[in-house]
């Protein structure tokens, strides 16, 4: 039995698409932010902070998206979505595991002060700017690099699914035809069957409430 524990767009969705890309027989317990669905013992007990995404996989439970992502690939060798210890692309494959938390991080932060705090007043503009000036930077230093079709050279990975995961909040708060090469890599994952199959199954997300939060709104 596979379980995946999901909020629409959030990053359990990373799960699902890889799940769906492995070809993978699985079912999906839905959850809001927003409802204290998550905020239950039984859900804790899954995840200990409380956070999608949580895999029953069989006996185990596992939380932490770039954790699950590794080792359903291991579980899973074929079709070959990670490079393993030794192959050429290996330090490529884990940077990329860890570099989409560093844009995931910026995006939670901007979402904590952009869409969550119930009093807007609360939010810092300073922080505001700053956050969303890093986030720029990160996505900026992957465009000024990218020369090839996915992360890896040696083709589709659990690294692209990882990283083009933050693309899908990013653009909420980052305009990218600043982005032209990121963005016609990302219009080439959406084609995917795999990627169609799992926004099939994602939900309703109840995160945003329109299509962009400008920068320029944000008072001094
Ligand atoms: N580093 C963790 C972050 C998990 C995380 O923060 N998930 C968000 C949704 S994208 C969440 O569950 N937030 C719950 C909350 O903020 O209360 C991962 O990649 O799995």
């Amino acid at each position: 039995m596979i379980r995946l524990h999901h909020v629409p767009l959030g990053r359990s969705f990373r799960v699902l698409w890889l799940m769906e890309e492995l070809g993978l027989d699985f079912e999906v317990s839905y959850y809001s932010i927003r409802d204290g669905s998550m905020r239950t013992e039984a859900f804790r007990a899954l995840s200990p902070a409380g956070r999608v995404p949580a895999l029953e996989y069989g006996d185990e439970v596992l939380f932490e998206s770039g954790a699950i992502l590794q080792w359903l690939c291991e579980q899973h060798p074929e079709p070959r979505l990670q490079p393993g210890p030794g192959a050429a692309d290996r330090a490529r494959y884990l940077e990329f595991i860890g570099y989409s938390e560093t844009m995931g991080c910026l995006v939670e932060n901007l979402n904590l002060n952009r869409v969550f705090l119930r009093d807007p007043a609360e939010a810092s503009p300073t922080v505001i700017k700053l956050l969303t000036a890093r986030l720029r930077a990160a996505l900026a230093a992957m465009e000024a690099r990218w020369d090839r079709e996915y992360c890896l050279a040696s083709g589709f990975s659990a690294a692209d699914i990882m990283f083009s995961y933050g693309f899908e909040l990013a653009r909420y708060y980052v305009r990218f035809d600043e982005f032209p090469r990121l963005q016609a890599y990302w219009d080439r994952l959406k084609e995917r069957p795999g990627y169609q199959r799992a926004k099939a199954r994602d939900g309703e997300q109840d995160l945003y409430d329109r299509d962009f939060y400008p920068l320029e709104e944000v008072s001094a």
